[in-house]
């Protein structure tokens, strides 16, 4: 390791899976990065992924020391989670921050104590004192969504939409980015957005707004939007139980992001009509990102994950977002096997 770690310096709470024994740290030489990650939580399958491709790269056998800290989606925690990587003094700090706003204070002391910050997945927009980002563009998913839509109502002769979305956590870059989006598309086509709540990006909660949604619009709508693939299969027990059909085959058309591996199982049984991807694999973009810090380079301060968007039908080949014509890809099962 570069610097003292202070591995006792840490609440127990927050030293979740790969707190090193003091030990293995004494063994480790001079050369073991020490990496402090505040992820969000574990709220859904993206996330899951997400987590363990920063374990996998930041290994003990790749030669680093990872801090992993669930913040448990409460933006205090993932402060402290910070603040304590700070007082260990580690080499690195990743955040994937909850929401965009609240952090120049906190960025500032990491500038203060000279540890690089690379953000990845959710972006920070109160502040630029970090090193990189690795994410998303969440708006030009939310654009997309609603070019499928779009097409997909022309392909089908569809002249009314009433959608009901279901969104992720407020505040948070993916949620705003997705709803500005979407709801651009909506607004030029005159499309009813019926209602827009937070399903936390949780399978539970998407479930509970999905029958509160069953209850107050009946009979109203024709498309249901959720913010990702959890809260979708929420959506789709709630409107079961109401007895509401979906899919390729039902009256309500489902859109989903994320497209984790569940989720496009789903679209390939025709349950979610089409699924805009969401690529949580950043970790070896972050250790690229390392690797040029760590030989006094500068890198590039923002970097795009590849993404692709899925359908069930094979009815349309592409949509313009923002004026680029992208593919719709059919889900077939080396895509569902390939996935994350
Ligand atoms: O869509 C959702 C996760 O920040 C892009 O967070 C991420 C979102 C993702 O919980 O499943």
């Amino acid at each position: 390791m570069k610097k003292k770690l202070a591995v006792l310096g840490i609440a127990a709470s927050m030293c979740v899976s790969m707190c090193a024994a003091p030990m293995s740290v004494q063994a480790a030489e001079d050369d073991v990065l020490t990496i402090g990650f505040a992820q969000v939580g574990h709220e859904s399958d993206w996330r899951t992924a997400s987590t363990k491709s920063c374990q996998d790269v930041f290994s003990a056998e790749n030669g680093y020391d990872l801090q992993f800290v669930d913040c448990d989606n409460d933006s205090a925690v993932q402060l402290e989670a910070v603040r304590g990587f700070i007082e260990q003094e580690v080499d690195y700090i990743i955040i994937d921050p909850i929401v965009s706003t609240g952090w120049d204070t906190v960025l500032t002391e990491c500038e203060d104590a000279g540890i690089p910050v690379i953000v990845i997945d959710r972006t920070i927009d109160d502040s630029d004192k970090y090193a990189a980002w690795v994410g998303s563009n969440f708006k030009t998913e939310g654009l997309a969504a609603g070019e499928w839509l779009k097409a997909y109502a022309a392909e089908k002769g569809i002249e009314e939409i009433n959608a009901l979305v279901i969104e992720g956590t407020n505040g948070s870059s993916a949620q705003i980015g997705r709803t500005e989006g979407f709801k651009e598309i909506a607004d030029a086509e005159g499309w009813t957005i019926l209602d827009s709540q937070d399903g936390n990006f949780d399978q539970a909660t998407g479930q509970e707004v999905m029958e509160s949604y069953c209850k107050s619009y009946e009979g109203k709508f024709n498309v249901v939007v959720c913010q990702n693939d959890n809260e979708a299969f929420g959506a789709m027990d709630a409107m079961t139980a109401a007895g509401v059909t979906y899919g390729v085959e039902g009256d309500v058309i489902l859109v989903s992001f994320d497209a984790c591996t569940a989720g496009l199982e789903y679209v390939k049984s025709g349950d979610i009509n089409a699924d805009f991807e969401c690529n949580p694999l950043a970790a070896p973009f972050v250790e690229e990102v390392i690797k040029q810090l760590e030989a006094g380079e500068t890198p590039e301060k923002e970097v795009y994950m590849e993404e692709h968007w899925y359908v069930n039908e094979d009815i349309l080949s592409e949509i313009t977002v923002d004026g680029v014509a992208q593919p719709l890809t059919v889900v077939t099962d080396e895509i569902i096997e390939a996935q994350y």
